[in-house]
């Protein structure tokens, strides 16, 4: 880490705060790390910081930052849209501020990315992404694995006309790729949820507010992903991002300690890395919370590798400090320290207690009540997360009609109707299955999780969401299974469908058969998060698509002939 030692004492003839001190130290050390000169610094420290000749030093991504910010490159989209052409590479790149994907070379077209915090959407803006998927783009509609929406094969020529229409609902895609914090993502039953510590969805919009609105967010050394976990019945597995915040009880006061709902935080998870987020050994108030998660962002922008992509995320930074260090430096720019309570080596803490939650299957799907008496949720589930425009209108109509005009996404890539009136709940479910969706738990389809696969995707070896749905199919005919299954299959290494915290992982792969190259998969086993955390292991190297079904089929007939009662299949 190159910091420069700057007589900080000399700037402007000022003296320096701590505060100011330590905030011009991030500023240099970032300045620094992007291959920014310092020349004559001990004479004149401001005036001689100079931008390396054109820019050379820098690597490609940081160069094409500096050249012009990628927020400023909209007159650039407006004239290739003008013009029907097709992007530069640089272009490509600072289009993702738009949260414009280009999809070459698989496709010449755009994909476009929102943000929606907590995934909570209100039925009219969920009717307009309908409306604009079906005028200007593939007809249907894809969830993430944040909770977000997506749509595809936007052509140039229509891309400005697509952002304007979303924000003209009020939502976003600025800042949705590339080195920016990614779709903020928290439990979607937040607020309704009757076993949640605290009301996450108010935090998560107000950090998204702050984000939005600070072009310092828009340039990370790389992507970074934050979630709330307010405790609620169903994780929101925040120990896969680079920040995960997890509501926790203080039944007590403790010295100092006030009695009290307080959020653990956790640093550095990127399960395609194999990484979960490590505790990062304080406690912090719900009214704090945001100033802090903003102060470890700050460290990461100015500290984070800028000269390796593939040494870029927070977690390599931690690979090089301490978790103490990450902590001293954010006490830095906050001016004061965080009250400190480390977890014990069995994970537990003697400070906070433990939220005992009871076993529920996975992913929300079926009928919840609500802790708002009288009222319901229902989860619906999205095999592999894909909607079309009219199954959009129809529960854009459900909502209005029988609950309160709002459609909730999940990391699972489903979807919940908050605020069903008990009355209501049998003519919600009647007019799903009419529609074709399923409000109904199947241990299989619910915690089905699919990337977006070759027919988009130009990493992936397999086409994963088609695959997905013909697993589910065969499983589904042949077990009824009394344990919820997660199967989650990634087209490639870089893991968007987590597949190693799935039960069972499918990591796409070219597999030799008969001469030919066709779409397998290497097979994994075991993976969890929350409480469950692990790691899957891999047990099947490259399996063609053609076996996997029966290969999959012995896996389950095996794990249901020798588990113990009532094992599941990850401590199987
Ligand atoms: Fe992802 C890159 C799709 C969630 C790890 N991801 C991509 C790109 C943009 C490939 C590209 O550069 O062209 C994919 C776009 C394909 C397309 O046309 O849809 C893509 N990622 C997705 C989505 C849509 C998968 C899905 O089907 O749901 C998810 C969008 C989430 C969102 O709404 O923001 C998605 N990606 C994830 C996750 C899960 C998460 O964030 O919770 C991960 C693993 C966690 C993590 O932080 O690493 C993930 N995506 C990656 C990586 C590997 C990053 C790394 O440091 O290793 C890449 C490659 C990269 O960034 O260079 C990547
Ligand atoms: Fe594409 Fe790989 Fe992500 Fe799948 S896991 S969407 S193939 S980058």
């Amino acid at each position: 880490m190159n910091t420069p030692t700057l007589p900080f004492e000399e700037i402007k003839g000022q003296k320096l705060s701590d505060e100011q001190r330590s905030y011009l130290e991030g500023l240099f050390a970032g300045l620094a790390n992007r291959g920014f000169k310092f020349t004559d610094v001990a004479t004149n420290p401001i005036t001689t910081i100079s931008q390396p000749t054109a820019l050379e030093g820098l690597i490609f991504e940081e160069r094409i930052k500096h050249e012009l910010h990628p927020l400023e490159s909209f007159p650039l989209l407006l004239e290739h849209a003008a013009a029907n052409k097709a992007p530069e590479r640089e272009n490509i790149f600072r289009f993702k501020w738009n949260g414009l994907f280009y999809l070459t070379p698989n496709k010449e077209a755009f994909m476009a990315r929102l943000r929606i915090p907590a995934g909570q959407l209100k039925t009219f803006q969920w009717r307009e992404i309908a409306h604009v998927a079906n005028e200007l783009t593939t007809k249907y509609v894809q969830i993430t694995t944040r909770s977000n929406l997506q749509i595809r094969l936007i052509e140039m020529k229509d891309a400005p006309e697509v952002l304007r229409r979303i924000q003209s609902v009020g939502l976003h895609t600025r800042g949705s790729g590339a080195d920016n914090i990614r779709n903020l993502t928290a439990n979607p039953t937040f607020g309704i949820d009757p076993h949640e510590l605290i009301d996450t969805g108010p935090l998560c919009h107000q950090l998204g507010q702050i984000i939005l609105n600070d072009r310092q967010f828009y340039d990370l050394p790389r992507k970074f992903n934050v979630a709330f976990d307010g405790g609620g019945l169903i994780g929101t597995v925040e120990d896969t991002n680079d920040i995960g915040v997890k509501a926790v009880n203080v039944p007590s006061k403790q010295g100092n300690l006030e009695a009290g709902i307080y959020f653990r935080i956790k640093l550095g998870g990127a399960t395609g890395h194999k990484a979960f987020a490590k505790d990062l050994g304080v406690l912090v108030r719900p009214e704090e919370i945001l100033k802090v998660i903003v102060a470890v962002i700050r460290v990461y922008i100015a500290h984070g590798n800028r000269t390796d992509r593939k040494k870029a995320r927070l977690k390599h930074l931690l690979e090089q400090w301490t978790l103490e260090q990450y902590l001293a430096e954010t006490e830095k720019l906050l001016g004061y320290q965080l009250f400190k309570a480390p977890l014990e080596a069995d994970g537990n803490s003697s400070v906070h207690t433990e939220h005992k939650l009871p076993i529920v299957s996975h992913s929300h799907i079926g009928v919840f009540p609500q802790k708002q008496s009288g009222l319901n949720y229902i989860g619906v589930a999205l095999p592999v997360g894909q909607i079309t425009p009219k199954q959009m209108l129809r529960l854009a109509d459900i909502a209005d009609n029988y609950a309160s005009g709002e459609i909730r996404l999940t990391v699972w890539q489903n979807l919940i109707i908050p605020n069903i009136p008990d009355a209501f709940v049998e003519t919600v479910k009647k007019a799903l299955v009419k529609m074709g969706l399923h409000w109904q738990q199947s241990n299989i389809r619910s915690g089905l999780v699919a990337c977006t696969g070759n027919s988009y995707c130009k990493f992936a070896a397999s086409n994963t969401k088609a695959h997905g749905l013909e697993l589910a199919n065969y499983l589904e005919k042949r077990f009824k299974l009394d344990q919820p299954i997660n199967i989650h299959l990634t087209g490639c290494p870089n893991s968007c469908a987590q597949h190693y915290m799935g039960d069972i992982g499918l990591l796409g792969a070219k597999v030799k058969m008969g001469g030919a190259s066709v779409d397998g998969y290497h097979v994994f086993v075991g993976g969890g998060f929350g409480d469950n955390q692990s790691v899957g292991r891999q047990v099947f190297q490259g399996v063609s698509f053609e076996q996997l079904s029966s290969t999959l089929e012995k896996m389950l007939e095996g794990y249901l002939r020798h588990r113990q009662v009532g094992e599941s299949f990850q401590k199987f």
